[in-house]
């Protein structure tokens, strides 16, 4: 009989290859008939996924047995990558499922890659990968150590968006990733929580405050079972969708024909989960992102009560912090704190002191930026029209504030208690209290002067700022034909909120970590140190080495001796002592060769990573261009003794709406198209440009690279993750000393990390001077631009790429993320690079220590280090 019965684990291959059949049988979608193998791999994952699920039970009924404290992870995005392989992998059932496949007349590799192939027309299977780089610390992390714990997300319909080249640059289309189904997802019809907007708050007949009338959607859980390596342990990623609640379905308009008002409460609910990031210049776009994010924190703080409760925590609800650990991932995940206190003041019954100290002892916030654009802030007004009850609250923690601040500092210095009370208050462009505002008697400052002219520009436009700046103009405006006094618009800032309520305040890399502290959050620093952290990111090792790179993976095994290190990463620090052993080099290289293989498939299309300008892949362009404009100055003959052949490859993505990014993009195609085809320069240099750069791509391309660029202006990086996943690959660096570059330079020696430019504690003073027109340009700098501008890459000058570079004007900062003051530290360094490649025994050896001395950067040690400084919660494995 054909039967998925996988409930006794370890399956063996007989029961999995019965238990694919059963799925290409049974499940509507495949049939037995149809042997394409998408179909196969659908059947497969479906088999992969009732193992999932078997350990998954397991897991949280042992929880709930022990009940134990849980970490609760919430975030906007989730990496999931190659889902089929890493959960075989983990199940160590790789081998099973390889042998049940050869007899069902198919191999494992042609199975997975599926996913990679074209699916339905023109259109790729995508909902494997989610874009975005702050959740790396998920994907089954938790779950290979057994710690107890969930992720709470959102399930979006579209991705970000997929990224097209043309010849115009970067064209977006929707990403559709559910479209042909998930077979890693499990719809919960039985999980679902109201969720409030708009409405009113009236007081009730007991005291207490009620939020009463608006608009409620309703949030569906949708469950994806993460597996941890070599453990049964198997954790939740849950999801929300959004839907309408049955009985607000407008059935009389309905039946009179008004079909598409009917529809349309529905369309409103639904739309809150289509897409990640959606534009928010406009106000529909800002109601839509609060609304993402108060539903990723309500529904999921529902369903964490709700669990307590059953566990009869409701019996002692000052115990809630010691069962339950909460985790916002960067500031959206911030209505978490209002949402917290709401539930346990207005529905709990708790008081104000009561519901504050719990809520204090629960969340904890990690910062990924210092960016002041991704520390996001909210019109007071929206806010409050969207969620009154929760902006009473905030004005409850703001008042607050003010009195520790003041009882902190006292009133005998104005001057500065003002300066503490402007920067620290969650409540921007707020009165302040009566009780002290009598302090400070000097007139407001205003940023306009009486005609409505802009004094003084800030050195940074940020997109937040860009929008308050609207805000302001119309206010201004409005105000213009009454009385020339200006309002500045109130606004609430969510990552203050975030350090007032959190007792754990991380950046995610020491020098990130440093500058969180002594900048962006310093006045709160000196109120509280002892809540401010670090937490070096980390990746896993089982990924990034062990399953994307198997090759690597047997040779690294081999010599350690064991595959230990695969779990107990700080082995592979063996490898240094074989780091010159001309045996292991020759392995090393055939198994970094055979890697480039594998990229075949991408080699002949034009083939950069998110673009931001910070990260300056501008400046690594222009590189290449001076390298390409000295290639064509020399001999034949010349130009081969002088270079080593290079494929740059660039990938990434360009936020619809951000100008400048996109002309980088179009930059780099520019470039790529003419060099690529120069017949003088033949294999001495291609530039390609991979689009819809993502994590499947990724874990082709980081085994096979033998130089990675991590360039970013000193201080703006906080962390990255993908220096990491190259350096464990035996990639070797070249990068500013920013995010976590400094460590791993650290960590795998000075000599084997090519290191250029300013460094963090510079950047403010280079800007002052560069502002000040007293930045003299190296003559190399402007023999670049000259030559980009002379029509080297086709018919335009591109002004506005090149004027930015030198404050042109209608282009506001000259050179903010300094790309002239690095630019000639960056070409030495290249060159640097030249010569430490031709001699391939010393290449060889750096690219062995890099991969020995990246240990640190395993997210085990991540993992651990939050379970036991921020959540204090515990390995349990199940038996
Ligand atoms: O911490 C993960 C990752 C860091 O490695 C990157 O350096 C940082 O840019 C990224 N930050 C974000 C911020 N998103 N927002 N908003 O993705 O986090």
């Amino acid at each position: 009989g054909v039967l998925s019965d996988l409930s006794s684990f370890p399956p063996d291959a007989a029961s999995i290859a019965s238990s694919i059949k059963y799925h290409a049988e049974f499940t509507p979608l495949f049939s037995s008939q149809n042997s394409e193998p998408s179909k196969a791999f659908f059947a497969t994952a479906q088999s992969v996924r009732d193992a999932l699920i078997t350990n998954w039970n397991a897991t949280y009924d042992f929880y709930e047995k022990m009940n134990v404290k849980q970490a609760y992870y919430l975030s906007m995005e989730f990496l999931q990558g190659r889902a089929l392989l890493n959960a075989i992998g983990n199940l160590e059932l790789t081998g099973e499922y390889a042998d049940a496949l050869e007899k069902l007349g198919y191999t494992l590799e042609t199975v997975a890659s599926q996913v990679l192939k074209k699916m339905n027309g023109a259109r790729r299977c995508s909902w494997q990968w989610r874009f975005g780089q702050a959740c790396f610390l998920f994907s089954g992390l938790f779950g290979n150590l057994n710690y107890p714990a969930w992720g709470y997300g959102l399930r979006y319909k579209y991705g970000l968006f997929k990224q097209h080249l043309t010849k115009d640059g970067q064209e977006e289309v929707a990403e559709n990733w559910l479209e042909i189904g998930n077979p890693w997802e499990i719809v919960r019809n039985d999980v679902s929580y109201p969720v409030k907007f708009y409405g009113k708050v009236v007081m009730s007949s007991d005291g207490k405050s009620r939020w009463i009338g608006g608009e409620d959607i309703m949030a569906v859980a949708y469950d994806v079972p993460i597996p941890g390596y070599k453990t049964k342990t198997t954790i939740n990623l849950r999801l929300w969708s959004t839907k309408v609640p049955s009985d607000q379905f407008d059935l009389s308009a309905f039946n009179a024909g008004e079909h598409t008002k009917a529809c349309e409460t529905q369309a409103n609910a639904e739309k809150i989960c289509y897409i990640l990031y959606p534009g928010d210049e406009s106000e529909e776009g800002k109601i839509l992102r609060l609304k993402q994010q108060y539903t990723l924190c309500s529904a999921s703080l529902q369903d964490i009560i709700a669990r307590f409760e059953r566990s009869g925590g409701n019996a002692r609800w000052e115990e809630f912090p010691d069962k339950v650990a909460v985790q916002m991932n960067d500031t959206h995940p911030t209505l978490c704190i209002p949402e917290l206190m709401r539930i346990l003041m207005d529905l709990k019954g708790m008081s104000w002191e009561e519901a504050w100290r719990i809520t204090q002892r629960t969340v904890a916030y990690t910062n990924h930026t210092v960016l002041p654009e991704a520390l996001e802030k909210w019109s007071y007004e929206l806010m409050q029209r969207l969620l009154p009850r929760h902006v009473e609250i905030i004005e409850m923690i703001d008042k607050q504030l003010i009195e520790d601040i003041i009882s902190e500092y006292g009133t005998s210095n104005p001057e500065m208690l003002e300066k503490k009370l402007v920067s620290m208050r969650i409540l921007e462009n707020f009165d302040l209290p009566a009780s002290v505002a009598g302090l400070f008697v000097k007139p407001e400052e205003s940023p306009f002067d009486k005609t409505g002219e802009k004094v003084e520009a800030t050195d940074a436009v940020t997109v937040a700022d860009k929008d308050e700046l609207e805000v302001e103009k119309k206010q201004k405006n409005e105000v213009a034909n009454k009385e020339p006094v200006y309002i500045p618009p109130k606004m609430v800032r969510m990552a203050n909120l975030c350090v007032v309520a959190g007792h754990t305040v991380n950046g995610v890399a020491e020098i990130h970590s440093e500058i969180v502290k002594n900048e962006v959050f310093n006045d709160f620093f000196q109120l509280w140190p002892e809540k401010f952290q670090n937490k070096t990111n980390g990746v896993t090792p089982r990924r990034w080495i062990h399953f994307c790179n198997p090759e690597l993976s047997a040779v690294i095994t081999k010599w350690i001796g064991s595959k230990d290190w695969i779990l107990k990463t700080e082995k592979l620090a063996e490898l240094q002592k074989f780091a010159d052993n001309e045996d292991l080099q020759i392995e090393w290289r055939a198994a970094k060769e055979s890697t480039r293989l594998r990229l075949l498939p991408f080699s002949k299309k034009n083939w950069v990573k998110r673009i931001h300008e910070y990260k300056r892949q501008l400046l690594n362009i222009l590189g290449i261009v001076y390298r390409y404009k000295k290639m064509k100055e020399m001999t034949a003959v010349e130009r081969e003794v002088k270079f080593v052949p290079r494929v740059c490859l660039f990938g990434g993505k360009a936020f619809s709406t951000y100008v400048q990014a996109k002309r980088i993009v179009k930059f780099i195609t520019d470039v790529g198209a003419t060099i690529n085809h120069d017949p003088d320069i033949g294999d001495l240099l291609k530039v390609v440009f991979v689009p819809d750069y993502n994590v499947t791509v990724a874990e082709l391309l980081i085994p096979a690279s033998e130089l990675s660029q991590h360039i970013s202006t000193a201080g703006m990086e906080a962390s990255g993750t993908s220096n990491m996943k190259f350096a464990m690959n035996g990639c070797i660096l070249i990068g500013t000393l920013d995010g976590a570059n400094v460590e791993i330079r650290q960590e795998v020696g000075e000599d084997n990390f090519f290191f250029f430019g300013a460094q963090a504690h510079e950047i403010a003073a280079l800007r002052k001077e560069r502002a000040a027109g007293k930045f003299v340009p190296d003559e190399r700098f402007e023999e670049v631009k000259k030559f980009v501008r002379s029509g080297a890459f086709g018919p335009h000058n591109y002004d506005e790429l090149m004027g930015s570079l030198e404050g042109n004007e209608g282009y506001g900062r000259a050179d903010y993320f300094l790309v002239g003051k690095d630019f000639p530290s960056y070409i030495e360094c290249q060159e640097k690079v030249d010569i430490a490649y031709r001699d391939q025994r010393r290449w060889t050896k750096m690219s062995i220590l890099n991969a020995a001395g990246s240990y640190k950067f395993s997210s085990d040690r991540t993992i651990h280090e939050y379970a036991k400084d921020i959540w204090n919660i515990h390995p349990l494995e199940i038996i």
